[in-house]
C-alpha cells in the first residue's frame, strides 16, 4: 500500500513533497514547524522545550489562551521569533504497549492528519513535523515512522493539486534509520 501511496505522490512531485531531513526542527524556516506537545500546550522537554526557546515568551502566553488540545488534534498559534511563521501544536499518544494498539495508532496518524488539514485551512504550503511520540511519549520508532510516512503520502494523494511541502525532520539516527528502511522496502516492494 505504502509503495502505491509513494508512487503517486512522486507523480504530484511538481506540486507536492514529502522529504525525510536530518536536523533542528526549529531552524526550519517553512511555514508551520509542529509541535509534538502535551494536552496542557504549556511547554514541556523535548522538542516541545526546544520550541518555546526558540520562539519566545510570546509563545506559552498565546498557548494559555487556547485551553489545551486533546491527543490526537491540533492547535495553531504565530511563531514569534521562530524562522517559521506558524506552530501547529498536536499531542500525540503516549505509547502502552498492554493498551488498544490500533486506537494508539489511529490516534498518531491523526496527529499527522490533523495539523495537514490546518494548515492547509490556514493556505500554508510547507510543514515540518517531528517524529511525534517517539521521545518521552514511547511509541516504537519504526511504527511511528511508517504512520507518519503513510498518512503523510496519502494527505498528499488526497490534494493531488494543492502543493504541500512536508518535511519529516529526524533529530538522532534511529529515526532517519526507520524512514529510510521504509522508504527502501517500499519501494522493492517489500512493505504492504
Ligand atoms: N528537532 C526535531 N526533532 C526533535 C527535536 C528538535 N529540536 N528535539 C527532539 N526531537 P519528544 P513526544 C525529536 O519527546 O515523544 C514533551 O515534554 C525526538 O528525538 O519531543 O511526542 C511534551 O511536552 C523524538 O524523535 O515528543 C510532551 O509532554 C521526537 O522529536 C512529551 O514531551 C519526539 O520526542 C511529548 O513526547
Amino acid at each position: 500500500m505504502i509503495k502505491e501511496l509513494l508512487e503517486d505522490a512522486k507523480k504530484n512531485a511538481q506540486k507536492n513533497a514529502v522529504s525525510i531531513w536530518r536536523g533542528d526542527l526549529t531552524t526550519l524556516d517553512c511555514d508551520a514547524i509542529v509541535n509534538a506537545a502535551n494536552s496542557t500546550l504549556l511547554g514541556g522537554g523535548g522538542v516541545d522545550g526546544a520550541i518555546h526557546r526558540a520562539a519566545g515568551s510570546e509563545l506559552l502566553h498565546e498557548c494559555a489562551d487556547l485551553h489545551g488540545c486533546t491527543t490526537g488534534a491540533a492547535k495553531i498559534t504565530f511563531g514569534y521569533s521562530l524562522p517559521a511563521s506558524y506552530v501547529i501544536h498536536t499531542v500525540g499518544p503516549i505509547y502502552n504497549a498492554d493498551g488498544d494498539i490500533a486506537a494508539q495508532r489511529l490516534e498518531l496518524a491523526s496527529c499527522y492528519q490533523s495539523s495537514l488539514d490546518l494548515a492547509y485551512k490556514h493556505h500554508l504550503h510547507s510543514i515540518a513535523f517531528p517524529a511525534i511520540s517517539t521521545g518521552a511519549y514511547g511509541y516504537p520508532v519504526e511504527e511511528a515512522a511508517r504512520i507518519a510516512l503513510l498518512t503523510c503520502t496519502a494527505w498528499l494523494n488526497a490534494h493531488p493539486d494543492y502543493g504541500m511541502n512536508i518535511i519529516l525532520t529526524c533529530f538522532n539516527s534511529a529515526v532517519l534509520n526507520a524512514y529510510q528502511a521504509i522508504i527502501a522496502a517500499a519501494q522493492k516492494g517489500e512493505l504492504e
